[in-house]
């Protein structure tokens, strides 16, 4: 491990990046050639933070697991909106949903981002072909062709080609590896969103008898606001995918302990399928001499609701649907078998690739450079995290939005109810304490208020009933 100003200055600078390396001389030529590090960034669809074996040792991930270990794990990761089109427009743009506006499913609002809008420029891949990296992608999109917002060459797969994705992913490392620039690889997987279609060698991997189901656990949703997944919600979601692709039974609510075990295991075999596509791809750029000198970052675009709270899908605030697994890796410069606690966002990834890549990070970008976790995994780099979904229920300022701080959470729902938990003793989020006194509800809130007005919150300022308290 070096510390955090010699890890810039071997960034920015470059010069002293082979002396520092002790396995350089295995290195290919693209590592060898290149002073700024390569990025690998796999973005997985919907995969919960439970849903990884470094969490939950009855999900089979070998292959993350020892990837993970190899790194920087980062407990308290948190995507900026917990839906695919907006998560995946934030992760590119460094902003929130209501800064960038594709709000919820609206990829439409993404078009300033693409060639020739007047945002096109500010996107991620961009600002690193700007600082003379080669960008790909391969996967889901979501926002619409990768070409039109960066990346120089990839395509959008449907659902169902995560396999071919992998595929031109490994062909991508090995053409990488001959060039003399520094690379920008983005793969995102459409595994674990639903439809769920695990082979079976992947489902004879789990007893779903034997498969534990979490506290917060119900048969069906309570009426709470804060559990609303608006329309067309997520028992569509789930009836229509377990019944068509799996076996002839519905999952939707009510539910019970025989149909969250049935679904959980076909998602987990999922899961376990793209740890092994994984791993093989990070075998490739092993193979290719590409390992110590690229930057290795997982996580996925959201979580899921696994029967929890009496949901499936995601869109909510709780943990299950915002926290996301998340680590980071990079053989050259990061300790092996380091966690961190600090409050992480999805959005955190923009600043870090781009100083990293010794570009400048636009001042208007909201999330934090993870760098200085990387060298001090004890170190925090931020007091409160943010989560927004708006939009749900089709109306554009309606949603949830989240403050997230070390030990509290507070939620604002989508009927302005207010629910406050506290995360070292309730991780299941089973005790709203939003009506009882104490510090935390006002010191959150008024984080909340800040953080709505600087994104322009069109529930700013807060509704009536649910003023911060002084
Ligand atoms: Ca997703």
């Amino acid at each position: 491990m070096i510390g955090l100003v010699l890890l810039k200055r071997l960034v920015l600078s470059g010069a002293a990046a082979l002396s520092l390396c002790g396995t350089c001389a295995a290195m290919g030529g693209n590592a060898a050639e290149t002073r700024k590090p390569n990025f690998l960034v796999v973005f997985t669809d919907d995969q919960t933070f439970r849903a990884i074996g470094y969490n939950n040792p009855e999900i089979k991930t070998p292959n993350l697991d020892r990837l993970a270990a190899e790194g920087l794990i980062l407990n308290k990761a948190y995507v900026a909106s917990p839906i695919c089109a907006a998560s995946r427009a934030s992760i590119m743009t460094g902003l929130f949903p209501q800064q960038h506006g594709v709000i919820a499913l609206n990829r439409g609002a993404f078009s300033p981002y693409l060639k020739g809008g007047s945002k096109a420029d500010q996107t991620l891949a961009n600002r690193l072909a700007a600082a003379g990296y080669h960008c790909a992608f391969y996967g889901k999109s979501h926002i619409g062709d990768p070409r039109q917002y960066g990346f120089s060459e990839g395509v959008e797969s449907g659902p169902y080609n995560d396999v071919k994705t992998f595929e031109l992913a490994e062909q991508f490392l090995e053409r990488a590896a001959k060039s003399s620039k520094p690379f920008f690889l983005w793969v995102a997987p459409h595994q674990p969103h639903v439809p769920l279609k695990p082979e079976q060698r992947w489902l004879d991997l789990y007893d779903h008898k034997q498969l534990k189901l979490d506290q917060n656990v119900r048969e069906a949703p309570n009426n709470a606001s804060i559990n609303n997944q608006g329309v067309p919600g997520e028992a569509y979601y789930r009836d229509s995918a377990y019944t068509r692709n799996w076996k002839n039974l519905s999952a939707g609510p009510p539910r019970n302990d025989e149909t969250i075990r049935l679904f959980t295991k076909a998602y987990y075999a999922t899961v376990s399928h793209l740890d092994d596509q994984i791993g093989r791809l990070v075998g490739r750029l092993r193979a290719q001499g590409l390992n110590d000198n690229t930057v290795f970052i997982f996580l996925s675009d959201n979580g899921y609701h696994l029967g929890n709270h009496g949901l499936g899908n995601k869109i909510t605030m709780h943990e299950e649907s915002v926290r996301v697994p998340m680590f980071v890796r990079w053989p050259a410069h990061v300790k092996k078998g380091i966690k961190s606690d600090a409050l992480v966002s999805s959005l955190d990834v923009y600043p870090t690739l781009l100083e990293l890549a010794g570009a400048a990070v636009p001042d208007d970008a909201m999330g934090k450079s993870l760098v200085p976790l990387l060298s001090n995994p004890a170190s925090e780099i931020r007091e409160v995290v943010f989560s927004e979904c708006t939009g749900v229920g089709g109306k554009p300022g309606d949603g949830h939005r989240m403050a997230r701080g070390k030990d509290w959470k507070y939620v604002l729902s989508d009927t302005n109810e207010q629910y406050l938990f506290d995360q070292s003793k309730d991780p299941f989020e089973l005790k709203n304490l939003a009506d009882e006194e104490g510090a935390e509800l006002p010191k959150l809130q008024q984080s909340l208020a800040t953080w709505m007005q600087h994104v322009g919150d069109r529930k700013y300022p807060y509704p009536a009933g649910t003023t911060p308290r002084p």
